[in-house]
């Protein structure tokens, strides 16, 4: 029987933290021998905000570095990089003619972040939803790991299959494979140190906010150290009134690999002063081999480049095929 396939990516914005590992690759690392896995670095998304040429090839090389040094396995996995392929701009612009503009006007993502820009939000913004459609449609995911943030564009990756489908598929022979979100309930939602009721984001100014992967130990002491707390003595998971301390409880649970059960037992009766070494020990243990493996990798230019290579030539192949079944469903003349 053949694997069903994952599509997932990561955008290269600054660094990868623990929201991005705990909501996403992790999960990826886990389920991938049960597929057959494409992984990309998004770096076409990068520039939906405004961003510094001289770091986005930079950012590419390490995102896909760390893919590899969490676990990613090229036995059932591979890794390229978006703008490798020209079929995501293509594919993205073909969708474009086919979405209804009021369904990614919608989009909580867009709302949020051009608030923050006003004036100078692009359409690339308004339009990475049709992009992220792109990704995923082009490999014929079956499943698409990700964090509860990104839901919305899931539903809208499945909205646009199933129009594109309706007006140019055959009943019996969609055009485009309709994806499902795949998304755990632990670590779905990772918070802010610095505010338990807002995501960690790459994007957050505020660098105690997120714990970052490749965080040296200091870092990450001083960023536990400062986090946000509050005032009641004795740690408990999913009160509502306590949003930093379920959010603090659940990364020591997912880095120390303990159950909730446990971590809810051990600590029931804690203080932060006791608490927070705990979680400090956990998190630098959990990042001391990806630490280390990453290094090696980022030593090791040709084999990172081997890599890509050889992903892009595997993702280039069933992308082109997806792309020529759209464009002959929409009546395209076949190159001659
Ligand atoms: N806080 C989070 N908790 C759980 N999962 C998260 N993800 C992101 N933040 C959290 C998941 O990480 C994957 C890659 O995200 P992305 O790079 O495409 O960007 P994003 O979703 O916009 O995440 P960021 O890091 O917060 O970036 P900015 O600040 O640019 O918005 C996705 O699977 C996402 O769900």
């Amino acid at each position: 029987m053949t694997k069903q396939r994952v599509l997932s990516g990561v955008q290269p914005t600054g660094n990868l933290h623990l929201g991005n590992y705990l909501g996403a690759i992790r999960n990826w690392v886990e389920i991938q021998q049960e597929y057959d896995n494409f992984f990309c670095v998004v770096d076409l998304h990068a520039i939906t905000v405004p961003h510094d040429p001289k770091a986005l090839a930079d950012n590419t090389l390490t995102m896909a570095a760390l893919y590899l040094a969490c676990g990613i396995d090229l036995e059932c996995s591979n890794i390229f990089v978006q703008s490798h392929i020209k079929a995501h701009s293509e594919l993205t612009w073909l969708l474009n003619c086919i979405t209804p503009l009021n369904w990614l006007e919608r989009m909580i993502q867009f709302k949020e972040k051009a608030l923050k820009q006003g004036e100078n939000v692009s359409v690339g913004l308004l339009d990475y939803p049709v992009l992220m459609a792109a990704d995923i449609l082009l490999y014929n995911a079956d499943k698409v790991p990700v964090g509860e943030d990104q839901k919305q564009h899931l539903e809208l990756t499945r909205d646009i299959a199933i129009r594109f489908n309706d007006k140019f598929g055959k009943k019996k022979e969609p055009v485009l494979k309709v994806p499902d979100p795949l998304i755990r309930q632990q670590g779905a939602r990772v918070m802010s140190l610095t505010d338990g009721t807002k995501k960690m984001s790459k994007s957050d100014p505020s660098e105690l906010s997120r714990i970052n992967l490749l965080d040296p130990p200091d870092a990450i002491k001083k960023k536990i150290k400062k986090c946000k707390t509050d005032p009641v003595k004795g740690l408990a998971f999913d009160d509502p009134e306590r949003p930093e301390c379920n959010n603090l409880l659940t990364l020591y649970q997912l880095l120390s690999g303990k159950t909730k059960e446990e971590v809810a037992t051990e600590c029931q009766d804690m203080g932060w002063g006791q608490f927070k070494p705990l979680l400090t020990d956990a998190a630098i243990a959990a990042l001391e081999p990806i630490q280390n493996k990453y290094q090696a990798i980022m030593d090791n230019q040709d084999y990172l480049d081997s890599v890509l290579r050889d992903g892009a030539a595997k993702a280039d192949e069933v992308a082109n095929a997806t792309l020529a079944r759209v464009k002959n469903a929409l009546g395209f003349l076949p190159h001659p």
